[in-house]
């Protein structure tokens, strides 16, 4: 197996003792009381991403439910803990044996069998769809679509961007900054994406949030916005090398439209990850937005763009509405 360099924040988190694996504001907060979530029902599972979507909900202390969905996900194999795993299970049942053949059930120690989870609570109703499994429609969205449509729908519609704010103004996640250029017009903050758990770089995910907050998406990006689109693909790409060791000619660097958040941000994978979201009718690559937006100041204010949408979202009725779908 090749020697994968390791995250420097995963060096850094051993020789502290752990401390750096509590993140800013998550580190003083009650953990979330996973014990007392009574379970709805599954919004969603994938065999293929070993991952399954929970509607629960948490009564609280007035008698009141909240919902909450909760995302359980076996995490990657860790390359420097395969030995310990081998050494140290804590049962291996056989399963069949046939000629030079044979599987089996290995338990493994609780330290080595983590399920990453990610909770999102108080959930809204958005957020329940956001996971649920439903079929899909493609839309060819026009520009005036998007003006007539789409964005009074966004406008009216879309999810809280409080956590990027927080973000950028180090309330959350601050000791989790891999690279900031703070310039307020051409400026940005590079941070894991939550998907990530940084202890292995196969499925490395970071995200870029620019400083400047009235750029909801890829619809809005003229010329003037190039330098800021350069810097993010020059110096991410620059931070992902020196702290990860994964050259540039290794990241899928692009931009979701429609994207879930309507703040402009960027997202850097693992070109050998398969990653949610980089199918081709939601990824636009930043380097191709770069060269569209150098040819054509408006390229994105001209062209329809492709996206597909689930069946229950309303932005789809809109549409069907409209008497375009
Ligand atoms: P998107 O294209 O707007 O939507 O990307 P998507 O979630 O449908 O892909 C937003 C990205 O931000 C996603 O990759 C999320 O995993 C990531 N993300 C969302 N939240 C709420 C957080 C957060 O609180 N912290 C971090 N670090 N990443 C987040």
């Amino acid at each position: 197996m090749a020697e994968s360099p390791r995250p420097k924040r995963k060096r850094e988190e051993e020789e502290d003792g752990g401390a750096a694996l509590r993140d800013g504001a998550a580190a003083t907060a009650a953990p979330f009381p996973l014990a007392e979530l009574r379970l709805r029902r599954v919004l969603r599972e994938s065999a293929r991403d070993k991952a399954v979507f929970l509607h629960g909900e948490v009564t609280g202390a007035s008698g009141e439910g909240t919902d909450a969905v909760i995302i359980l996900e076996k995490t990657p194999f860790q390359e420097e803990k395969l030995s310990d795993l081998l050494k140290k299970h804590t049962k291996l049942e056989l399963q069949m044996r046939n000629d030079i053949y044979s599987t089996y059930h290995l338990y493994p120690p609780p330290e080595l069998s983590e399920i990453k989870a990610t909770v999102v609570h108080p959930a809204t109703e958005k957020h329940l769809q956001k996971y649920l499994r439903q079929e899909a429609h493609l839309i060819r969205e026009t520009w005036e679509d998007y003006k007539n449509i789409t964005l009074p729908f966004i406008q009216s519609q879309s999810f809280s961007v409080q956590w990027v704010y927080n973000i950028l103004e180090k309330k959350a996640e601050a000791d989790r900054i891999i690279h900031e250029n703070p310039d307020p017009r051409n400026g940005f903050v590079l941070v894991p994406d939550f998907k990530w758990n940084q202890n292995q770089l196969d499925d490395l995910y970071l995200i870029a949030l620019v400083h400047r907050r009235e750029i909801k998406s890829l619809r809005d990006l003229t010329a003037e916005h190039l330098p800021l689109l350069r810097n993010i693909l020059q110096e991410g790409k620059e931070a992902i090398a020196k702290r990860f060791g994964v050259p540039g000619s290794q990241l899928r660097i692009y931009l979701h439209y429609q994207p879930s958040y309507y703040h402009l941000h960027v997202h850097f994978t693992a070109l050998g990850y398969d990653a949610p979201g980089s199918s081709v009718e939601r990824a636009h690559l930043l380097a191709d937005v770069i060269d569209n937006l150098a040819l054509d100041s408006m390229y994105y204010q001209k062209r329809a763009l492709t996206f597909a949408l689930r069946a229950d979202e309303l932005l789809l009725k809109k549409f069907q509405e409209a008497g375009r779908v």
